[in-house]
Order: structure tokens, then C-alpha cells, then sequence
């Protein structure tokens, strides 16, 4: 609300493809359907912001105005709090030199930060960044996010590990599929209306994921958004943050030097329809 534009000229229609039609295979026997196709996202950039070409992102999350961020790399992880419109670090601390920061979430007043390789996760104030406890789990961990009841962590893999948020016990998991089979590389997460955002490592791709059935309704590509001079030692797309109460969507990569609020059109008939939660897959 009221940011000020980074580069106004960056409001342009980037539309792909619509969605593809559902594809017919003729089959030397007869007429077998091919597996449904997952369609590719249209998605419009709306403005960018601002982001430290020092920050190699993990995590982002926005909530009431602010962004938070967890960075990675050991010697240089951190879990912030950024100003959007200016970029700058409102709050900070630094990892200890042995952690390598992964993704963050924020579930109520707390702040929930992975790390890669320790199986060992900080849960901190919201407010002051004061530590509060840490917890194990018995995976690489790479993001997090969570619906509301559960908090839902990636670990590189196509699972996603679903853990309650009071004693961060594993209470289920989902499998993440394409109609080509599992997807792997499940990256930062951010629950969105009912669906799971998530980058998928080491590419330009998010996965929107049904948060029940796990299959990737669509996906989003995102080659090319950064460009030019930006892109110069930037490092893979990574981060998205939903401000669910003015609908906006942002993400970023490790290195890059904007944040981008870009425009992804609801799902119809799944869900993510807005509002809908989630429902029976769309197939
Ligand atoms: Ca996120």
C-alpha cells in the first residue's frame, strides 16, 4: 500500500500460454487419452521492490507490512525483518558461523526458522527476534510454511513433511506429483488460498501444489523475470511471500536485487479458488 515504485516500466503484461487443451494421443491401438498435461500459470508483474544482493534467501514471508526473511550460507545466515518499500533491515541476527539458514514461517507470535544440514530448527519472538527454544527433525531441512493447523517443511525431496506446530511432531506427509511422476527439489513453501506455493530447485519453476492430493495443478514460470544487468551474480529463484490480506504475491531469489509482487490468476475448479480451501483435485 503506497510503495513507491522501484521501476514503474515493470508493469507489463507477461502473459504465457493459456492453458494448454487437454491433449488427445492416438495410440496405435485407438484412441487412449494422454495423462492431462499440467498447465503453465499466466502471471502479470505488478511492481518491484528493493532486496539486498547480499541476501541469499531461504525464506520470505510478509505479514502486517513487513517483509521477514531467512538467509542462508554458513558465516552469512540471518533471520530479518525488511522494510519493502526501501529494503532496509529493520531487525536482525546472525546465525551461529555453523548454521546454514533455511526457510522460515511465522505461526502466531512466533517465527520458525530450518536449518539445512543440523536437523535442528529456532523458534523465535516475532517482536524481538529473542530465541525461545529449538527442535530437531530427522531431515535436510530446505522450506516451511504452514495452513493455519499444521506447519508443512520440504526437505529437497518430492515429500513434504506435514508436523504439528505445538511440539513440531511429524502428523502426516504428502506426496508432490506431476503427471509425469513424483517432483523433487520442493523448495522454499508458501501456503497460498488453499494451495502450496513452492520453488522447485535449482530452477525458474514454482509448483502450485493441491494441498491435499499433493498433485502440482499448475505451474509457474518465471525464466526471465530477472534480467539484464540484475541477473548478473544473482542465484536461483527462491522465496515467495503472500500478503493474504490485500491478495499480493512476492518472490525473489538468492542474490537478487528486487522482489517482485507478481499477479497469478486463481485456479478455477480447484484449490485454489480463492476462498475455496481445499477440495477434491480437479481430475
Ligand atoms: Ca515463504
Amino acid at each position: 500500500m503506497g510503495y513507491k515504485l522501484t521501476n514503474p516500466s515493470l508493469t507489463i503484461l507477461v502473459c504465457f500460454a493459456a492453458l494448454p487443451a487437454f491433449l488427445w494421443a492416438e495410440g496405435a491401438r485407438g484412441e487412449q487419452p494422454a495423462p492431462d498435461r499440467t498447465p503453465l500459470s499466466p502471471y502479470r508483474v505488478v511492481r518491484s521492490y528493493p532486496h539486498d544482493r547480499q541476501a541469499f534467501t531461504q525464506g520470505l514471508v510478509y505479514e502486517n507490512g513487513f517483509f521477514y526473511e531467512g538467509t542462508g550460507l554458513l558465516g552469512r545466515s540471518s533471520l530479518r525483518k525488511v522494510d519493502p518499500a526501501s529494503g532496509r533491515i529493520l531487525r536482525q541476527i546472525r546465525m551461529e558461523p555453523s548454521s546454514f539458514g533455511e526457510g522460515i514461517t511465522i505461526f502466531g507470535d512466533r517465527i520458525v526458522q530450518l536449518t539445512w544440514l543440523s536437523r535442528k530448527g529456532f523458534v523465535y519472538d516475532k517482536a524481538s527476534f529473542r530465541l525461545r527454544s529449538t527442535f530437531a527433525y530427522p531431515w535436510e531441512g530446505w522450506g516451511i510454511t504452514h495452513d493455519g493447523k499444521r506447519l508443512i517443511l520440504s526437505d529437497g525431496s518430492s515429500v513434504l513433511h506435514l508436523l504439528d506446530p505445538a511440539d513440531f511432531r511429524e502428523t502426516g506427509t504428502l506426496g508432490v506429483h506431476d503427471e509425469k511422476g513424483p517432483v523433487t527439489g520442493l523448495n522454499e513453501l508458501e501456503y497460498v488460498r488453499g494451495v502450496i506455493y513452492a520453488n522447485v530447485w535449482p530452477t525458474d519453476r514454482i509448483a502450485i501444489i493441491h494441498s491435499r492430493t499433493g498433485r502440482v495443478e499448475a505451474w509457474l514460470d518465471l525464466k526471465g523475470l530477472l534480467a539484464g544487468p540484475d541477473a548478473q551474480g544473482a542465484d536461483v529463484l527462491n522465496g515467495i511471500a503472500y500478503d493474504a490480506g490485500s491478495d499480493r504475491l512476492f518472490v525473489t531469489g538468492k542474490l537478487w536485487p528486487k522482489v517482485f509482487e507478481i499477479r497469478v490468476p486463481a485456479l478455477k475448479g480447484t484449490a485454489g479458488r480463492a476462498g475455496s480451501g481445499a477440495s477434491e483435485p480437479s481430475r
